[in-house]
């Protein structure tokens, strides 16, 4: 499952966004071999496509993909050097696919900030200095287990890859007030150029909160109140797929609706290992048809009639929104 580990000072709002993302969290017995701990949730993609496609396919079931939060204590400076708690819980987003780092653009006198001032980009640095710290303590840790291979031989030794923190990719979560939010707080010139190109949501975390517990005609209202068309949450997960370059690819039946990871530029029997593993090895062809021309069409005959559904081969570069019947 994609993993994002949620990193930033002490107090920025990270349990506030967990306790919001673990109140979508799924129905976890759908999602076989997922231990989930206080500090980890697992949620849904919201996808509008899989709802559609039930509909369109009366089906029994809808299986959306998920996306795995991991929520670890504040960093401080020095956290690399065991300062605080924060080493040890650098270790637990270790092997996390992106980091999202959340900064605090809130002012709150009741709040205590580490800096005790709001300060956007210090607070990046310090973060980012921590991590890069940390990576090196991991790389100095695997020249004592073997001093003859030092960082420089790593590649011809056969090691593993190191899993370093710096590598990843993240994406920037802005925590602003309702106030800044609902005068559509932005990222100054400076700011962006201290995140360097990277994805970013900017977004509430108490105001996310209350979305998260509030039923869907409260949740439109809201929405409406501070003038934004998506929740912050729901935001950061699309973001997620973005930023980790991938794409949803979908099956339908009468038993269920589904949505698939896959990476942009995958061939599709290499994207078809999503559904099961032996389908890259068995695949011989598919039908594909984009999930929208599907619906327009009404029903799979009349797609089929109309030579809407692509026949493809092993050859095939999977596309977001495909839907697939994929025959081995
Ligand atoms: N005013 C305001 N308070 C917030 C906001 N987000 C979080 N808080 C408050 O800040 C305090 C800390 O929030 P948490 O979500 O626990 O912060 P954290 O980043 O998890 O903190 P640590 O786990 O200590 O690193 C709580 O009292 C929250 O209610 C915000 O956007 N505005
Ligand atoms: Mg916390």
């Amino acid at each position: 499952m994609l993993s994002i580990g949620i990193v930033g000072l002490p107090n920025v709002g990270k349990s506030t966004l967990f306790k919001a993302l673990t109140n979508k969290q799924v129905d976890i017995q759908n999602y076989p071999f997922t231990t989930i701990d206080p500090n980890v949730g697992a949620v849904a993609v919201p996808d509008e496509r899989v709802d559609q496609l039930a509909e369109f396919s009366h089906s029994k079931k809808k299986i959306y993909t998920t996306i795995e939060f991991i929520d670890i204590a504040g960093l401080i400076k020095g956290a690399s050097q065991g300062e605080g708690l924060g080493n040890k819980f650098l270790a637990n987003i270790r092997e996390v696919d992106a980091i999202a780092h959340v900064v605090r653009v809130f002012d709150d006198k009741n709040i205590t900030h580490v800096h005790s001032s709001i300060d956007p980009i210090n607070d990046i640095e310090v973060i980012k200095t921590e991590l890069e710290l940390a990576d090196l303590e991991t790389k100095e840790k695997r020249e004592k287990k073997d001093p003859a291979k030092s960082p420089k031989g790593d590649r011809g030794a056969g090691l593993p890859a190191l899993d370093l923190l710096a590598d990843k990719k993240v994406i920037y979560v802005f925590n602003a007030s309702e106030a800044q939010l609902a005068q559509n707080w932005q990222p100054d010139a400076k700011l962006l150029d201290a995140i360097k190109g990277s994805d970013y949501v900017v977004l509430s975390s108490p105001l996310e909160l209350l979305l998260s517990e509030a039923g869907e005609e409260e949740k439109q209202e809201y929405l409406k109140e501070f003038n934004i068309k998506e929740s912050g949450l729901d935001a950061l997960i699309k973001k997620g797929y973005h930023t980790l370059g991938l794409l949803t690819f979908l099956t339908t039946g009468e038993d269920e609706s589904r949505a698939w990871t896959a990476h942009q530029g995958d061939l599709i029997p290499k994207a078809s290992r999503a559904i099961h593993t032996d389908f890259e090895k068995l695949f011989i062809k598919a039908d594909a048809i984009n999930w929208k021309t599907l619906l327009d069409a009404g029903s799979y005959a009349n797609a089929r009639t109309h030579g809407l559904i692509k026949l493809v081969g092993r050859d095939y570069i999977i596309q977001e929104g495909d839907v697939v019947e994929i025959r081995i």
